[in-house]
């Protein structure tokens, strides 16, 4: 518990600027973008790694659990503080650092925004390829604790691939600084892997270093109108057999509807279709944009096209990917319950109709909207709570839904939670995804470099 003594003792750490326990503040700091309430007992704002480290090292002593928030846009709670902890928010520590041309990588402080370090790389010449609707107020450090995904993972993969180096403080407290850069470094176990998508559980990720690449050329986007869900996945296999593809996100009609009528844009194409999908390629050349319509007029031929619409330049561009980007925040007003699933890209036609088939078993008086990154075999299911229900009731009612559709999943060795983690919403359901020996062997790292549990508890497990 967070006595005045221990408060004091954490103000002396950071000075009284950066520590409060203002009851705005707690509500608002205390949780992330799920509808989890806060229940914090303050909120401190460490301006270095050694202010990081002393505070890990006092509540070691005191015994006060942790949160580590970076930029709260997380979709699991795995930035809620729930249990009265103290919030430790990543903010500040915000400063790109030294640039490497020839190893083409940058060290960034953990509370870097996202749509920072891509303006960092363009301004070099080069780019940071992990991208989603959140990069502008996203952190690396929250990136790298959930391994972030978005809609490029098809090309360039998730978060992971692009850490070149971590700096992190432990649960215990103390400072690892690992890999530095290498490429290559076959010297045993690779630590700093398990601070990847640990959602904070084992430490502090303070400081990363990340690679960068070079920009991709004349980004260009199709967008097509399918008939039903096999055809959205027969014009994946067409696209990707047929051409170099740098994403590949698809969404449903009902998606689209809500969207336009919400933002007021314009639907993309005269044709309806029950989905759409949105394919993205560098145009380095006229005899790519050639490939693409021809694989385009193939689908159409063969039905499993109804219409179709290719950005033209840049505003185009922007407005197409605006359809896919802006969906996730337009929903939000009908609280849904989230699936985030995968299954392996090439069995995604069969698993999605099972899905279906659950949901219009379990579910017909519910609106699900179907969207994702359907080229990496991450599907985003939303399910939409009728006016009439409260959240807990909705919640409630979705139980029997979700565990059907888990079992199936499991069935095809699926992830219960592709991209967003598991935090507290997905703690019931890890068992789907991981072996008992699995999550026995996590709790065991755990208990070795956050002995005393005080980092982000109840989170995962
Ligand atoms: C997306 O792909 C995000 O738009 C959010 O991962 C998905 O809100 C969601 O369910
Ligand atoms: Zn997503």
């Amino acid at each position: 518990m967070l006595t005045n003594d221990i408060y004091l003792q954490l103000l002396q750490i950071v000075g009284d600027k950066k520590i409060t326990r203002d009851a705005a503040e707690l509500s608002y700091w205390g949780k992330d973008s799920t509808q989890f309430s806060a229940n914090a007992s303050a909120i401190i704002f460490p301006q270095n790694i050694e202010q990081l480290q002393a505070i890990v090292q006092l509540v070691n002593r005191e015994g006060v659990a942790l949160v580590p928030s970076a930029g709260r846009t997380g979709l699991s709670g795995g930035a809620v503080a729930i249990q009265g902890e103290v919030v430790v928010s990543l903010r500040d520590m915000n400063a790109i650092k030294q640039f490497n041309a020839i190893d083409r990588t940058v060290v960034c402080e953990a509370g870097v925004i996202t749509a920072d370090l891509q303006a960092f790389a363009e301004q070099q010449g080069l780019y940071y390829p992990v991208d989603f609707a959140s990069s502008g107020s996203s952190l690396i450090g929250g990136n790298i604790s959930t391994n972030a995904g978005g809609i490029k993972v098809l090309k360039y993969g998730m978060t992971r691939q692009w850490v070149a180096g971590l700096k992190v403080v432990t649960g215990a407290g103390d400072i690892l600084d690992m890999n530095k850069s290498l490429l290559k470094n076959n010297t045993g176990y690779d630590i700093q892997q398990l601070f990847i998508g640990a959602e904070g559980t084992l430490g502090f990720v303070a400081e990363a270093t990340m690679r960068l690449t070079r920009p991709p050329e004349h980004l260009t986007v199709l967008l097509l109108a399918v008939p039903h869900l096999t055809a959205l996945l027969q014009v994946l296999a067409h696209f990707q057999v047929g051409m170099e593809l740098t994403a590949f996100e698809f969404f449903s009609e009902q998606a689209l509807q809500k969207v336009t009528a919400q933002l007021g844009l314009q639907r993309p194409c005269s044709e309806v279709g029950a989905y759409y999908t949105l394919i993205e390629f560098e145009a380095k050349d006229d005899m790519v944009i050639e490939r693409a319509m021809s694989l385009f007029e193939q689908c159409l031929e063969q039905g499993i096209a109804l219409d179709g619409v290719i950005s033209q330049n840049q505003a185009q561009y922007q407005n197409l990917w605006r359809l896919r980007e802006e969906i996730s925040s337009v929903l939000a007003q009908w609280q849904p319950l989230k699936h985030d699933l995968s299954v392996p890209p090439s069995q995604q036609g069969e698993f999605l109709l099972e899905v279906e088939k659950i949901l219009s078993e379990l579910a017909p008086q519910y609106q699900v909207i179907w969207y994702g990154h359907i080229g990496d075999g991450n599907v985003h299911l939303n399910i939409l709570k009728p006016d009439e229900l409260t959240k807990a009731e909705f919640d409630h009612s979705c139980k029997a839904i979700s565990v059907a559709i888990f079992e199936r999943l499991a069935t095809y060795n699926g992830s219960v939670s592709a991209e967003h983690g598991i935090g507290l919403l997905k703690k019931d359901y890890l068992h789907y995804s991981r072996s008992e020996l699995e999550i026995a062997l996590m709790k065991g790292i755990k208990q070795q470099l956050d002995p005393k549990g005080l980092m982000n508890p109840g989170k995962i497990f």
